[in-house]
Protein backbone atom coordinates (compact mmCIF):
# COMPACT_ATOMS: atom_id res chain seq x y z
CA UNK A 1 0.00 0.00 0.00
CA UNK A 2 1.86 3.12 -0.95
CA UNK A 3 1.09 6.26 1.49
CA UNK A 4 -2.32 7.35 1.13
CA UNK A 5 -4.32 9.02 3.95
CA UNK A 6 -8.24 9.15 3.21
CA UNK A 7 -9.59 12.82 4.88
CA UNK A 8 -13.14 12.52 5.59
CA UNK A 9 -15.67 15.29 5.88
CA UNK A 10 -19.29 14.70 6.89
CA UNK A 11 -22.98 16.59 6.98
CA UNK A 12 -22.58 20.32 6.39
CA UNK A 13 -19.03 20.68 5.85
CA UNK A 14 -19.55 21.43 1.95
CA UNK A 15 -20.81 24.83 3.94
CA UNK A 16 -17.15 25.64 5.43
CA UNK A 17 -16.29 29.34 4.81
CA UNK A 18 -19.88 29.92 3.64
CA UNK A 19 -21.97 30.20 6.78
CA UNK A 20 -21.23 30.70 11.04
CA UNK A 21 -17.84 32.14 10.07
CA UNK A 22 -17.55 32.99 13.80
CA UNK A 23 -17.62 29.60 15.02
CA UNK A 24 -15.95 27.78 12.13
CA UNK A 25 -13.81 30.44 10.34
CA UNK A 26 -13.51 31.68 6.20
CA UNK A 27 -11.96 28.88 5.32
CA UNK A 28 -13.71 26.66 2.34
CA UNK A 29 -13.10 22.82 2.60
CA UNK A 30 -11.88 23.19 -1.27
CA UNK A 31 -9.08 25.79 0.74
CA UNK A 32 -8.45 23.02 3.24
CA UNK A 33 -8.21 19.86 0.60
CA UNK A 34 -5.71 22.60 -1.33
CA UNK A 35 -3.46 23.20 1.78
CA UNK A 36 -3.73 18.92 2.92
CA UNK A 37 -2.89 18.06 -0.94
CA UNK A 38 0.11 20.46 -1.19
CA UNK A 39 1.73 19.56 2.47
CA UNK A 40 1.61 15.61 1.44
CA UNK A 41 2.98 16.29 -1.64
CA UNK A 42 5.52 17.69 -0.29
CA UNK A 43 5.88 14.51 2.36
CA UNK A 44 5.75 12.05 -0.25
CA UNK A 45 1.90 11.55 0.92
CA UNK A 46 -1.00 11.71 -1.06
CA UNK A 47 -4.75 12.73 0.29
CA UNK A 48 -7.86 10.99 -1.01
CA UNK A 49 -10.45 14.01 0.29
CA UNK A 50 -14.05 13.10 0.32
CA UNK A 51 -16.90 14.96 2.45
CA UNK A 52 -20.70 13.67 1.95
CA UNK A 53 -23.75 14.63 3.81
CA UNK A 54 -25.18 10.69 3.96
CA UNK A 55 -24.01 8.39 6.74
CA UNK A 56 -23.76 5.69 4.50
CA UNK A 57 -21.41 7.38 2.43
CA UNK A 58 -18.97 7.88 4.82
CA UNK A 59 -19.75 4.44 5.67
CA UNK A 60 -18.65 3.25 2.59
CA UNK A 61 -15.60 5.73 2.30
CA UNK A 62 -13.87 3.88 5.43
CA UNK A 63 -14.65 0.35 4.03
CA UNK A 64 -12.61 1.64 1.00
CA UNK A 65 -9.94 3.21 3.14
CA UNK A 66 -9.28 -0.70 4.66
CA UNK A 67 -7.29 -1.59 1.79
CA UNK A 68 -6.10 1.97 0.14
CA UNK A 69 -5.50 4.07 3.15
CA UNK A 70 -2.36 3.83 5.57
CA UNK A 71 -4.39 6.63 7.95
CA UNK A 72 -7.98 8.48 8.58
CA UNK A 73 -8.53 11.68 9.41
CA UNK A 74 -12.14 12.31 9.71
CA UNK A 75 -14.35 15.59 10.72
CA UNK A 76 -17.66 13.69 11.50
CA UNK A 77 -19.24 16.31 12.27
CA UNK A 78 -22.60 16.30 13.69
CA UNK A 79 -22.19 12.60 12.68
CA UNK A 80 -19.78 12.57 15.75
CA UNK A 81 -22.32 12.42 18.46
CA UNK A 82 -24.65 10.29 17.02
CA UNK A 83 -23.22 7.27 14.61
CA UNK A 84 -22.01 4.04 16.18
CA UNK A 85 -22.11 3.01 12.32
CA UNK A 86 -19.12 5.50 11.95
CA UNK A 87 -18.04 4.14 15.01
CA UNK A 88 -18.53 0.49 14.25
CA UNK A 89 -16.65 1.32 10.56
CA UNK A 90 -13.42 2.49 11.91
CA UNK A 91 -13.25 -0.44 14.19
CA UNK A 92 -12.62 -2.13 11.06
CA UNK A 93 -10.07 -0.38 9.59
CA UNK A 94 -6.70 -1.21 11.22
CA UNK A 95 -4.17 1.85 10.71
CA UNK A 96 -4.30 4.89 12.95
CA UNK A 97 -7.19 7.30 13.08
CA UNK A 98 -6.94 11.07 14.10
CA UNK A 99 -10.39 13.02 14.31
CA UNK A 100 -10.60 16.60 13.54
CA UNK A 101 -13.32 19.18 15.16
CA UNK A 102 -12.71 22.58 14.18
CA UNK A 103 -14.78 24.12 16.82
CA UNK A 104 -13.67 23.05 20.53
CA UNK A 105 -16.81 20.71 20.91
CA UNK A 106 -16.11 20.96 25.05
CA UNK A 107 -16.59 24.69 25.03
CA UNK A 108 -20.19 24.15 23.21
CA UNK A 109 -23.63 22.61 23.94
CA UNK A 110 -22.99 19.14 26.27
CA UNK A 111 -24.59 17.23 23.48
CA UNK A 112 -21.27 18.23 21.56
CA UNK A 113 -19.25 17.03 24.20
CA UNK A 114 -19.47 12.62 23.91
CA UNK A 115 -17.64 11.64 20.60
CA UNK A 116 -18.60 7.75 19.59
CA UNK A 117 -15.90 8.51 17.39
CA UNK A 118 -13.59 9.10 20.12
CA UNK A 119 -13.70 5.48 21.42
CA UNK A 120 -11.30 4.40 18.16
CA UNK A 121 -9.56 7.25 17.02
CA UNK A 122 -5.98 7.43 18.06
CA UNK A 123 -6.10 11.14 18.38
CA UNK A 124 -8.47 13.90 18.36
CA UNK A 125 -7.76 17.83 17.97
CA UNK A 126 -10.52 20.21 18.77
CA UNK A 127 -11.18 23.90 18.58
CA UNK A 128 -7.97 24.68 16.57
CA UNK A 129 -9.67 25.52 13.45
CA UNK A 130 -8.85 24.34 10.03
CA UNK A 131 -5.39 24.26 11.17
CA UNK A 132 -6.50 21.19 13.02
CA UNK A 133 -6.27 19.02 9.59
CA UNK A 134 -3.03 20.36 9.26
CA UNK A 135 -2.05 18.89 12.98
CA UNK A 136 -3.33 15.75 12.00
CA UNK A 137 -1.62 15.06 8.84
CA UNK A 138 1.44 16.46 10.13
CA UNK A 139 1.09 13.16 12.86
CA UNK A 140 1.16 11.01 9.84
CA UNK A 141 4.05 12.67 7.76
CA UNK A 142 6.08 11.60 11.00
CA UNK A 143 4.62 7.78 11.06
CA UNK A 144 6.23 7.40 7.06
O1 LIG B 1 -16.21 21.64 15.03
C1 LIG B 1 -16.39 20.76 14.17
O2 LIG B 1 -15.60 20.52 13.28
C2 LIG B 1 -17.70 19.97 14.18
O3 LIG B 1 -17.40 18.63 13.81
C3 LIG B 1 -18.59 20.63 13.13
C4 LIG B 1 -19.99 20.05 13.08
C5 LIG B 1 -20.62 19.98 14.47
O4 LIG B 1 -21.86 19.32 14.40
C6 LIG B 1 -19.72 19.27 15.45
O5 LIG B 1 -20.34 19.28 16.73
C7 LIG B 1 -18.37 19.95 15.54
C8 LIG B 1 -20.87 20.91 12.18
C9 LIG B 1 -20.36 21.02 10.78
C10 LIG B 1 -21.17 22.04 10.07
O6 LIG B 1 -20.26 22.88 9.41
C11 LIG B 1 -20.70 24.09 9.00
C12 LIG B 1 -19.75 24.94 8.53
C13 LIG B 1 -20.12 26.19 8.11
C14 LIG B 1 -21.45 26.57 8.14
C15 LIG B 1 -22.40 25.70 8.62
C16 LIG B 1 -22.03 24.44 9.06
Amino acid sequence: MSNVIYVLNGPNLNLLGKRQPEIYGYETLADVQLKLETKAAQSGLTIEFFQSNHEGAIIDKIHEARDKANGIIINPAAFTHTSVAILDALNAFESPVVEVHISNVHKRESFRHHSYVSLRADGVIAGLGTFGYVAALDYFINLS
